[in-house]
C-alpha cells in the first residue's frame, strides 16, 4: 500500500505542463510583464508604446523545451547524457555542403556590391560571410518563424535559465524601440536568435550593422544589413584583414596529434619545417608563413588535418565548436575557388554516446589532463589528452574517442 501510495505521490509530482492551470499561468506571466520586465525595460529607454505593441497578442509557447512553470521543478537533462555522440564527418555531409555551395555562389552574385563593400570596411571576405550565412538561416531562405517576444518571454518567465533570457528579452525591447525593425517582423529561433544571422539580441545590441545607409540594422529583411552585420561581428571578434582562415594538410606519422590547439600555435613556418605540407602540394602563402597557426585534427587521426589561423578562432566566437567554424570556412573556400571535399577521409569513429564520453573524460581529469570540462564533447582538449594517455601507454596517439577506451580509461 505504501509502495502504492509513493508512486501516486510520484505521478503526481510528475504531471507534466499539459496538466497544469494555464490559466492561470498565463496570468502570472501577464503579472510578470507588468511587475518585473516593464521596470527594467524603462529603465533602458524603452517606451510604453513599444512595450504594450511588443506583448500585445503574445500568450505563452509551451511547446518550447526546458520550461519550467511555476510549481514545477526542471525536469533532469537526461536526454543531453543519453544524446548520441556522432562522427564529425555527419556535419559534413554532401547535401549540406552542396546545397550551402550552391545558393552560395548564386549569393556571392546577386550581393557582390554589398559584399566587397562589407569587405573593404572590415576586412572579412565575402566568402567567410556567405558560409556564415549560409549555416545560420540558408542566405534567409530558411524561415526564421519564431515571434522573438513570445519565445523569449516564455522563456524568461518560465524556463531553466530565466535570467539569462529575460536580459535578452530586456534586450529585444531596446530593438523594437530603436526602430530597426517592427516589432510583429522580429522573429526568431525557438531559442532566441534573431534574423538571417541568428544574434541573440544582446549581440544585436553590440554588433548589428547598418549595410544599405537607411540607419537601421534590419536583420531580418536586408541582406545588406545581414551581410555588413556578420562581418561586424568577425571584425569585433579579431577576425584579421588579409589572413586565411587556415588549410587542409598532411601531417606526417611521426608527429604527434597531440600537437594540437591554438596554445599550441607556432609560426606556420615552423610547421612546414617539421614536415607538415599542404594537401593541395601547394606551399603555404609566404605572407602567412612568420604568423601565427596552430593545428587542428577534429577527428584526431581519424580524419582530416588542418593549420588553422587565428581567424579561425574569431569563428568559433559565432558559434564554439570546431566543426561549425571548419564548416563555415570550407564552404567559403568551395563558393570561392570552386574546391572540392576535404581530402583526408573521415574515419569510422563516433558510435558513442555522450556519457561515454564524459566518463573517458572525468577519468583522464582523475590522471591530472586538462578536458576542457567533461561535457561529453571531444573538443582540441579531450582529443589531445587522449593523445597524451596513449602515449604514456605506449600506444600510437590516435586523439580521438573509441569505444574501447571506456573499459581501458575505468
Ligand atoms: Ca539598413
Amino acid at each position: 500500500m505504501r509502495i502504492l501510495i509513493t508512486a501516486l505521490l510520484t505521478a503526481c509530482l510528475a504531471l507534466p505542463a499539459a496538466a497544469q492551470n494555464k490559466p492561470a499561468v498565463e496570468q502570472q506571466f501577464r503579472s510578470w510583464l507588468q511587475q518585473e520586465v516593464w521596470p527594467q525595460a524603462r529603465k533602458k529607454g524603452v517606451k510604453r508604446r513599444t512595450f504594450d505593441a511588443a506583448f500585445k497578442g503574445v500568450t505563452l509557447n509551451w511547446k518550447l523545451p526546458d520550461l519550467v512553470p511555476p510549481g514545477s521543478k526542471p525536469k533532469a537533462k537526461r536526454a543531453q547524457r543519453q544524446a548520441e555522440f556522432g562522427s564529425p564527418s555527419k556535419y559534413f555531409n554532401a547535401g549540406s555542403v552542396g546545397g550551402a555551395t550552391r545558393v552560395g555562389r548564386q549569393m556571392a552574385q546577386r550581393h557582390a556590391s554589398a559584399l566587397a563593400r562589407t569587405e573593404k570596411r572590415t576586412g572579412v571576405p565575402g566568402r567567410i560571410v556567405l558560409g556564415i550565412w549560409g549555416r545560420e538561416s540558408g542566405y534567409g531562405q530558411v524561415p526564421v518563424k519564431h515571434d522573438v517576444f513570445q519565445v523569449l518571454g516564455t522563456k524568461g518567465f518560465m524556463s531553466t535559465r530565466a535570467d539569462y533570457f529575460t536580459d535578452e528579452l530586456i534586450a529585444a525591447l531596446q530593438i523594437a524601440q530603436a526602430g530597426h525593425a517592427p516589432s510583429r517582423a522580429m522573429k526568431s529561433s525557438w531559442a532566441g536568435a534573431l534574423g538571417q544571422p541568428q544574434f541573440m539580441p544582446t549581440s544585436f545590441l553590440d554588433y548589428a550593422a547598418d549595410g544599405d545607409g537607411d540607419g537601421k540594422a534590419d536583420i531580418w529583411r536586408s541582406e545588406a544589413d545581414t551581410i555588413a552585420s556578420i562581418a561586424h561581428y568577425l571584425k569585433q571578434h579579431g577576425w584579421q584583414a588579409g589572413r586565411d582562415w587556415g588549410f587542409e594538410v598532411k601531417v606526417p606519422a611521426r608527429l604527434s596529434c597531440a600537437l594540437e590547439g591554438p596554445d599550441q600555435a607556432r609560426p606556420i613556418r615552423d610547421w612546414a619545417a617539421m614536415g607538415i605540407t599542404r594537401i593541395s602540394g601547394k606551399p603555404f602563402p609566404d605572407h602567412e608563413l612568420p604568423q601565427s597557426g596552430s593545428l587542428l585534427m577534429p577527428a584526431g587521426r581519424s580524419g582530416p588535418a588542418f593549420i588553422v589561423t587565428p581567424n579561425f578562432y574569431a569563428l568559433k566566437k559565432y558559434n564554439n565548436s570546431d566543426l561549425y567554424a571548419l564548416f563555415v570556412g570550407h564552404v567559403g573556400d568551395r563558393i570561392q575557388y570552386g574546391m572540392g571535399d576535404f581530402k583526408g577521409r573521415w574515419g569510422k569513429v563516433g558510435g558513442l554516446l555522450r556519457s561515454d564520453v564524459a566518463g573517458m573524460q572525468r577519468a583522464l581529469e582523475r590522471m591530472g589532463h586538462d578536458v576542457g570540462g567533461a561535457d561529453g564533447l571531444a573538443g582540441y582538449k579531450t582529443r589531445r589528452s587522449i593523445g597524451r594517455w596513449q602515449e604514456t601507454r605506449g600506444d600510437t596517439p590516435t586523439c580521438f574517442p573509441r569505444a574501447e577506451m571506456i573499459r581501458q580509461l575505468r
